[in-house]
């Protein structure tokens, strides 16, 4: 049976959950809680020593990163839903919208969303009780990111990756504009990578999504909510960042 450590269907936990809801796998579900601090307990970086979910375990071995995962389910675990086109190219233009999301899309926003959210859920800790934290965090990066997260990010950073965050969305609106999907004609692991991190935009980002300036990525963005596999998924499965996101509402 294939284990899935995730933090639930949002960001990178995403990609592989919508990808077995699809595909229509059995899986077991291993939900971590990032306001406890799970993914930084030792149990966990017994299974991922990066401390980050997703974390897939498929018979006692694990595979890390969440687009090598969904690769890697429609490698070793084919059914009769396809989520990569079959020709060649179709399938490397797939995979240059995969590696632009984890490369620059996700990146951006998910500094944005440290700045608004990670910050209240570490700024009641003490400095010691926070110091305890950091240390149990393996990758150096991430450490200066729970930091900056409770100190404040440099203005400076948060402009530029606002600007990154505009450029993804006319990016992805302008394809959209001409295609019903990113990549060859289907929908595919370039449309769930990328998903996973636009969707909600609408709601914190409504300056860029909206209507009016980006109707094409609003259409994308509910035409896969729309998705049996989705609905689903989201009806199954809570997400477990949602509570520290609607204290701060
Ligand atoms: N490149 C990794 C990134 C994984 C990642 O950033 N995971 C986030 C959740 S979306 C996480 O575990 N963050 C908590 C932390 O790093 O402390 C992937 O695509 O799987």
């Amino acid at each position: 049976m294939l284990k899935l450590y995730s933090f639930g269907p949002g960001a990178n936990s995403l990609k592989p959950l919508l990808t077995l809801y699809e595909k229509g796998i059995p899986f077991e579900q291993h939900l971590l809680n990032p306001a406890k601090f799970e993914h930084h307990s030792d149990w966990f970086k017994a299974i991922n020593p990066r401390g980050q979910v997703p974390a897939l375990a498929d018979n006692g071995r694990v595979v890390t990163e969440s687009t090598v995962i969904c690769e890697y389910l429609e490698d070793a675990h084919p059914t009769e839903v396809k989520l990569r086109p079959d020709d060649h190219h179709d399938r490397a233009q797939m995979r240059v919208w995969t590696k632009w999301v984890d490369e620059y899309f996700c990146w951006c926003v998910s500094t944005i969303g440290w700045h608004r959210y990670i910050g209240n859920m570490v700024k009641s800790l003490s400095d010691a009780e926070f110091e305890e934290k950091v240390k149990a965090i393996p990758i150096p990066e991430q450490q200066l990111k729970w930091r900056r997260a409770r100190e404040g990010f440099p203005q400076d950073l948060l402009d530029e990756e606002m600007r990154k965050i505009a450029v993804s969305v006319r990016r992805l609106d302008d394809h959209l504009a001409d295609h019903e999907w990113l990549a060859g004609g289907m929908f595919s692991l370039a449309d769930i990578c990328n998903f996973a991190i636009a969707n909600g935009m609408e709601n914190g980002f409504s300056d860029l999504v909206n209507e009016s300036d980006s109707p094409h990525l609003l259409r994308w963005i509910r035409q896969i909510n729309e998705r049996p596999a989705c609905r689903e998924m989201f009806a199954q499965v809570p997400h477990e960042l949602a509570p520290a996101k609607k204290k701060e509402g």
